[in-house]
């Protein structure tokens, strides 16, 4: 077998966005797109010479394909092994903790995360650093230097290695070992959760639906819930992963999820319901006819985490992303905790992570997790909540309503304008920064401003900084809105505006979050001109 030089030239669109490089599906399959991209990662990383990496991803369209191309151009690259998860299948949590327990220098994730899969919709790449994280700014915009600047890419004349077998085989000087996608994740659950106790609810009659979305998540739920803990067969719906995800959009929220919710809202509602997306590492959490926004699960967890074992030593601290709602952060004073607020983009954690500074990270886009692994977590967050039921043998309602009561409750919502015109929004962000220094005094629907500003952090271990992450506009009282553009679409601009209050009056804690926030929304709509500006009456999703 032969390793051989193909020349080539720079590809637009090969900048990375909030997570790794998204672009349509048929962009990646054209002529040396992904190959350009895969040798500018491994130029990035001082070359793949002797390296190993780990390769999966969550089984959409060209997930195969490229998992194919991947391996060839490792071994073009002097490579010594890649580990791949049998069929190309890995969750990406689950490709981190393999990274991290193989000690490898890496990893490549096949994914496009909650976004639809197929010929037509999307696809994606992101490499993980030895840590198990997604690549850092640093790494990132020395990828897109090396994308920027490309002449060659390394390739190897080969057949294509058989990824339904587990076993090792050699491509080229490169070892591929192919081992089951599921055993060392479920290994590494059961190090951290009472799988007893949880066995022990499910014996007990409690009864849970896990929607794995037609997405990756299914085998390691059926083995985990149904197989090791004792769930009811049927627990998980939709658990065979397909390449476009049975046309769905993988994203487990309420608009998203919506067989979920109708269960959870039907006559013979199970106890439990939960839901992950296309690639596993977000999750959606709901009880008999009680939803948990993302940001209120961070900070329930937050207050109960000791219960499972292992955090029974408590945590050293927390993260939150900045648009994620404030309610970690009453738990965490609270408790004495530091509490740390980082840019969206769960490469942002990986620092304090590494450093020990927190072990509880989550975000408003449906994102849990802890150090265990360097990603979010759908499954650990579900295997979190159901320890928590079991110790307190409290319902999901009963446990919310008893959060809001001792700490307050954050009303929360985030409302999506998707496809806007690029120019449009990019105009509406400048407008907003430009007007940012005037809006203190000023007062919206009812509402006062108080401080406005765009965010920018700077890292509190390596001290990096990374500014214009959002417009953050705070009112009286605790209210909240902030704007942002999303770093995951693939087409045109999508508009995120997050809507923010907190309640702490006993009385009005269980309103209609749309109610509560009324004034909030229509303060966000005055001050940037929404409507106006899209030709949109209302948001294309609702979380
Ligand atoms: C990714 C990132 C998350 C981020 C989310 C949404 O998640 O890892 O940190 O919150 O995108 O980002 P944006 O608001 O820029 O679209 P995932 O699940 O898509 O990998």
């Amino acid at each position: 077998m032969d390793a051989f030089d193909v020349p080539t030239q720079p590809i637009d669109g090969q900048k990375a966005g909030t997570s790794g490089l998204r672009r349509q599906t048929r962009d990646f399959m054209a002529p040396h797109f992904l190959e350009n991209y895969v040798q500018a990662i491994l130029n990035a990383i001082g070359g793949a010479h002797g390296k190993r990496f780990v390769v999966g991803g969550d089984g959409r369209y060209f997930n195969d394909r490229a998992i194919q191309v991947i391996l060839r151009m490792a071994a073009a690259n002097g490579a010594a092994e890649v580990i791949v998860g049998q069929n190309g299948i890995l969750s990406t949590p689950a490709a981190s903790h393999l990274i991290r327990l193989n000690k490898t220098d890496g990893g490549f994730v096949l994914s496009a995360s909650h976004n639809p899969g197929g010929i037509d919709a999307d696809f994606g790449l992101k490499f993980n650093m030895a840590n198990g994280g997604p690549a850092t700014e640093q790494v990132t915009d020395a990828i897109y230097q090396q994308a920027s600047t490309i002449a060659n890419y390394r390739m190897l004349e080969a057949q294509d290695i058989d990824l339904t077998q587990i076993g090792d085989s050699m491509l080229g000087d490169m070892r591929v070992r192919v081992i089951d996608p599921v055993d060392d994740y479920a290994a590494l659950m059961e190090t951290l959760f009472d799988f007893d106790a949880i066995s022990g609810l499910f014996r007990s009659g409690f009864r849970m639906a896990f929607d794995a979305m037609h997405a990756v998540t299914g085998p390691y739920a059926h083995r985990l819930l149904e197989e090791r803990l004792g769930a009811a067969q049927g627990t998980v719906l939709n658990g065979t992963p397909s390449p476009d995800f049975a046309g769905g959009h993988p994203d487990p929220n309420p608009i998203w999820a919506h067989e979920l919710m109708g269960i959870m809202t039907g006559p013979d509602a199970p106890d439990f319901g939960a839901a992950s997306d296309g690639d596993g590492d977000r999750n959606m959490i709901v009880g008999r006819g009680a939803y948990v926004t993302p940001s209120d699960s961070l900070a329930l967890i937050a207050a109960h985490a000791h219960v499972a074992p292992g955090y029974k030593a408590g945590l050293s601290g927390v993260a939150r992303s900045m648009p994620t709602s404030g309610a970690v952060d009453r738990v965490a004073a609270a408790k004495g905790l530091d509490c740390f607020e980082t840019p969206t983009g769960w490469k942002f954690f990986g620092a304090l992570l590494d450093a020990g500074k927190v072990n509880l990270c989550g975000e408003e886009s449906a994102g849990t997790g802890s150090d265990h692994v360097r990603e979010k977590d759908g499954l650990w967050a579900v295997l979190m909540w159901l320890n928590i039921i079991a110790a307190t043998g409290k319902s999901v309602g009963d446990l919310l309503a008893d959060h809001w009561q001792t700490y307050g409750r954050n009303y929360y919502s985030r409302h999506d304008y998707e496809a806007v015109d690029s120019q449009v929004a990019s105009t509406l962000m400048a407008d907003l920064s430009a007007k940012l220094a005037d809006l203190p005094g000023s007062a919206f629907a009812g509402l006062k401003v108080t401080e406005a500003d765009e965010f920018a952090y700077t890292d509190p271990v390596d001290h990096s900084t990374t500014t214009g992450q959002g417009i953050r506009i705070m009112f009286d009282g605790g209210a909240r809105v902030v704007f942002r553009l999303s770093g995951t679409g693939t087409q045109g601009a999508t508009l995120r505006v997050y809507l923010e209050r907190l309640e702490t009056d006993a009385s009005r804690l269980h309103m209609q979050a749309d109610d509560a926030l009324a004034a909030v929304i229509a303060a966000a709509d005055e001050i940037a001109g929404i409507r106006a500006r899209t030709g949109r009456d209302a948001p294309d999703v609702r979380t």
